[in-house]
């Protein structure tokens, strides 16, 4: 995947960019990014990228033209561009899962990045999507780009080894993880659940599943809801809510 990044801060880029799995999905060629400071493009002499709003009031917005032109010179004619623009803001549609994985079967993705403040209308022509991460407030869109990116990248082929498949991530099977536990049995008094020692592969499947469904009813409740559950779910769910009863967390 070849990802385009349209932003006035591109050395916050670098740390996120450059370690861990984005860094080997780099060496490996499994992704290519390009960061653009669309202040370069800016046309004016002090290369301003934002102005007072027309009709008055506090802010600054920010100008089409650098954005326009930092968009066509990295991308060129965009009728013939094969990838999605997207735009960072506050008012787009909340990131997900579902979108992460619908991105990550483009072949390029262009990510364009505000910084505290609002965009002129007419740069909304040139956006595909506008994604916002959730609902607070931040300084800017970038990190918001880091997240989409991170989330993308990791579920292309091959990125990913073996044992930090994505086929295991937790929303892929709809419900939250499980407990887990590693050495040492002890720790300060903290013992590990007989079951997970016990070696019997399947009490510890059940243990796993009963547990995963206990965290997710405790909460996120409203993931169940879209689920198929099994009959053995359902008997689960139901020792689940007995024990559950009178306990405050
Ligand atoms: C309404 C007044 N604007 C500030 C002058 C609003 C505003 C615009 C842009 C507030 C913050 C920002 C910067 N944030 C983003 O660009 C952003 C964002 C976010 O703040 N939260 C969640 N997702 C995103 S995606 C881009």
């Amino acid at each position: 995947m070849e990802i385009h990044v349209f932003t006035i801060f591109p050395d916050m880029f670098t740390g996120p960019l450059n370690t861990s799995i984005l860094k080997r999905a780099q060496e490996q060629q499994k992704v290519k990014f390009h960061l653009v400071d669309f202040r370069c493009y800016s046309p004016s002499k002090h290369k301003n990228v934002d102005d007072s709003p027309f009709g008055g009031g506090v802010g600054m917005v920010l100008k089409p033209e650098p954005i326009y032109y930092a968009v066509e010179a990295a991308l060129g004619d965009l009728h013939d561009y094969k990838g999605k623009i997207l735009l960072m803001s506050p008012q787009g549609k909340q990131f997900d899962q579902k979108m992460a994985r619908e991105l990550a079967q483009e072949e390029r993705l262009a990510i364009i990045c505000g910084h505290y403040e609002g965009f002129d209308e007419r740069i909304r022509f040139l956006v595909d999507e506008e994604i916002s991460i959730g609902d607070y407030v931040l300084t800017g869109g970038e990190i918001p780009a880091m997240v989409v990116i991170d989330a993308v990248c990791r579920l292309l082929p091959g990125v990913l080894g073996e044992s930090e498949s994505p086929l295991t991530d937790s929303f892929y099977n709809g419900l939250l993880e499980y407990p887990q536990y590693t050495r040492p049995r002890e720790f300060r008094g903290m013992t590990v659940p007989e079951t997970l020692l016990s070696g019997n592969h399947e009490e510890i499947r059940k243990w796993r599943r009963k547990e995963a469904l206990r965290r997710t009813w405790l909460r996120r409740p409203e993931l169940l809801k879209t689920l198929v559950l099994s009959d053995e779910d359902k008997k689960f769910l139901s020792q689940i809510m007995q024990e559950e009863k009178g306990i405050n967390n």
